[in-house]
């Protein structure tokens, strides 16, 4: 893309409401605009992130074995009606009725609904495990929708439920669940840890939150810091393995991580003090087992392998897309701007032309774009007329973590700038080392930039 063609229209002026830094940032490199309270657009550059977030939550779903579908916004009353959470879900649902005086709702959550249509269809335990799962919009009417995108009315949420015969096969599904999400996060650039958590409205006794640190965090959290030495890594899950899954759940949920909800002052003691922490965290993620309970009064029921008919065993799992944005964003920025872990970055490279006009400096550039293009990866090349303090400045702002700088002077002895957003450091490399240095640095982001088939089959058809 080039900078002069985009639509990317940055703030120079902080923006008064936006209480916290993510949300700040969000409105400076133009990613979003407010329309109501708690309610946004989702302008390119945002749009491009939530994208690049919602990809990466559909591979690792699609990795795990779960099936992707869509359900609607709009649900009708009755379900709830049915479930009993009409009533009980109070003034968050918005609620509307339609022409012929029906009564519907804007979904904030999709268990009565999927409940329904798995007791539509599967009438046996041959269809089982089955884990089906969405990315849509959801909507609260929260009492304090704020910080821009983490607590939104109107937000993007994955949520998926599963159907098993068992409560042993569920809590399988649980886990995978767990292992699954430690995948997601960590491939966004994020360490979200699972934090045993109450289960609230939607009940059951099985549930973690996963949180990331942050001292804007809503949650209150109590960890014990040996927790933050886990790391998933790129190791392979047989995803059917129970003993596998059963294991990792058990190592990242064998030190203490509580929410305030669940903090037991007791055990927190028995921990050693100089690994105690109480800190903030930002809620990006939660699982549930629940049972029978919404099978039972939804009609989920199967004939089982001994004729009898049963009501399935349930858990719904949630992440939430939207507030990812923000939450990677508290996690990773400094004074300047927003720094994109190489997972999510809306673009992989900046180019910046020094001298834009200047024969050499824009032959190397369009090389350069053409170069990477080709490899497969999206730079942004600031072709604009500017100077370069305003150039560095907006590619601050907006947070690419690879930039290359293309100036005549360089030029002159066959170099160009590659800079890391993070650190600072800048390489003087001729442009054909550039380019193969940024190949190398994605490599492990992207299947094709290794010469591998993606996920062979598996993979969601993305089209950022
Ligand atoms: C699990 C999936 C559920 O709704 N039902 C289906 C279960 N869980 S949850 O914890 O209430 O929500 C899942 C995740 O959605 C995000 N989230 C929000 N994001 C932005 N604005 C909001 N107002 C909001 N509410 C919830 C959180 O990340 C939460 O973990």
């Amino acid at each position: 893309m080039r900078l002069s063609r985009y639509f990317l229209p940055v703030l120079k002026e902080t923006p008064s409401e936006a209480q916290i830094v993510s949300h700040r940032l969000m409105l400076r490199a133009g990613m979003i605009k407010q329309q109501a309270a708690g309610i946004y657009s989702w302008l390119p550059l945002g749009f491009k992130v939530l994208r690049k977030i919602e990809a990466i939550v559909h591979e690792e779903q699609i990795r795990a074995g779960h099936i992707p579908m869509l359900m609607p916004t709009l649900q009708s009353a009755d379900l709830w009606k049915q479930s009993g959470r009409y009533d009980a879900y109070g003034p968050e649902m918005l609620r509307l009725t339609d022409r012929h005086g029906r009564d519907m709702l804007y979904g904030p959550t999709n268990e009565e609904m999927i409940t329904e249509i798995v007791g539509t269809y599967v009438s046996s335990y041959k269809a089982l495990p089955l884990t089906l799962y969405h990315i849509q919009w959801k909507f609260r009417d929260e009492v304090r929708p704020r910080f821009g995108v983490m607590r939104g009315r109107e937000f993007y949420m994955k949520d998926g439920y599963n159907f098993d015969l068992t409560k042993e096969d569920a809590l399988h599904a649980y886990n995978r669940h767990l292992v699954s999400y430690l995948r997601t996060y960590e491939r966004m650039g994020l360490q979200a840890i699972p934090m045993r958590a109450d289960s609230g409205p939607i009940g059951g006794d099985y549930t973690h939150e996963f949180l990331v640190l942050a001292e804007t965090g809503e949650s209150e959290v109590f960890y014990d810091a040996a927790i933050t030495e886990l790391k998933f890594g790129d190791r392979e899950i047989d995803y059917d393995n129970r003993e596998e899954c059963q294991g990792v759940l058990e190592e990242f949920t064998s030190r203490y991580a509580r929410t305030d909800e669940t903090h037991d002052e007791t055990a927190f003691a028995e921990i050693p003090e100089d690994r105690r922490r109480t800190a903030r965290g930002i809620e990006v993620g939660q699982i549930f087992y629940f049972g029978t309970e919404y099978s039972e009064k939804m009609g989920a029921v199967v004939q089982g392998p001994d004729g009898k008919q049963v009501p399935l065993h349930m858990g719904s799992h949630g992440i939430g897309v939207s507030r990812l944005l923000g939450a990677i964003i508290e996690a990773s920025h400094d004074d300047k701007g927003i720094i994109w872990p190489e997972g999510v970055t809306p673009f992989h490279c900046g180019i910046v032309n020094l001298k834009q006009g200047d024969a050499a400096a824009d032959a190397a550039c369009q090389g350069l774009y053409d170069a990477l293009t080709k490899a497969g990866l999206e730079p942004l090349y600031d072709d604009r007329d500017e100077r370069a303090g305003g150039k560095f400045a907006t590619m601050d702002l907006i947070g690419l973590p690879w930039r290359i700088t293309v100036g005549p002077r360089g030029l002159k002895n066959g170099v160009v700038e590659l800079t890391s957003r993070r650190t600072g450091e800048s390489q003087e490399l001729s442009p054909e080392e550039a380019v193969k240095r940024v190949i190398e640095i994605y490599a492990p982001h992207h299947d094709h930039l290794r010469d591998e088939q993606p996920m062979a089959g598996r993979s969601f058809h993305t089209w950022v």
